[in-house]
């Protein structure tokens, strides 16, 4: 069921690390996805694109608690000629067609093929935008040179950082993600996340 979320407190109340000195259970966390259009908004609007992840990736997860969580993600380009279909909502399906999207199932990733970032994962309903249907979308820390819709996205979360909240404006939203950002490379940057820094084993 959607949440009533609360405005979110006071951004610079924060604390700029979280979670103990190595991920303790349910963590490490990790799944793999293909990565499917969402609604347009994470680029566009926020400046923070977001890889969606497939309905079904997201329910194996099966994360009772909706919020921000941060970890290890890397795109690969998907090779499976047979594996070309999406998987959408009616309404995802309406936005990509309206956005002309066109995947290009990572192709064009060059050398960031594989390889490993710092992520922050956003799960719930986006109260500020009051989405009918929870999602699962990745804010991976490295500067794209550009989409990559239909590759495979790899995971590995390793804590949470706050819950998800409304908010008063748009501005106070992405700074928030920018804090989560920070918290993120701040959390991981320690030997217990590090060493959780290597090639995910595909489930
Ligand atoms: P959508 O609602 O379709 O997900 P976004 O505005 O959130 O639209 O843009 C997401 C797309 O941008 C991703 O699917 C991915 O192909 C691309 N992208 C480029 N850079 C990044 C990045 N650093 N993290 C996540 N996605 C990125
Ligand atoms: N949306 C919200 O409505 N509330 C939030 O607290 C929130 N936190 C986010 C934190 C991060 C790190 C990211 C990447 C996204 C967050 N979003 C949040 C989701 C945002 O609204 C969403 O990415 C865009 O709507 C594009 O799908
Ligand atoms: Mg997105």
């Amino acid at each position: 069921m959607p949440s009533t979320a609360s405005i979110a407190p006071d951004n610079k109340d924060r604390p700029s690390i979280v979670g103990p000195d190595t991920p303790g259970p349910p963590y490490p966390l990790s799944i793999q996805s293909k990565v499917v259009p969402g609604f347009g908004r994470g680029s566009s609007e926020l400046n923070c694109p977001t890889a969606n992840i497939e309905e079904a990736a997201f329910e194996k997860l099966n994360l009772s608690t909706t919020g921000v969580y941060f970890g290890w993600a890397s795109v690969h380009a998907n090779t499976d000629k047979q594996d070309r279909e999406f998987h959408l909502s009616e309404k995802q399906e309406q936005s990509a067609a309206e956005r002309n999207v066109v995947p290009n199932f990572g192709h064009d990733l060059g050398p960031d093929d594989g390889v490993i970032y710092p992520m922050v994962m956003s799960v719930g309903y986006n109260p500020f935008f009051k989405n009918k249907k929870q999602v699962g979308e990745i804010h991976i820390i490295h500067e794209y040179a550009g989409p990559f819709y239909g590759a495979h996205i790899k995971f590995t979360i390793l804590g949470y950082i706050r819950p998800e909240y409304d908010y008063v404006s748009k501005e106070a939203l992405m700074q928030d993600i920018q804090t989560d950002i920070q918290v993120a490379l701040k959390s991981l940057n320690r030997p217990g996340y590090l060493k959780h820094k290597h090639a995910v084993e595909c489930k």
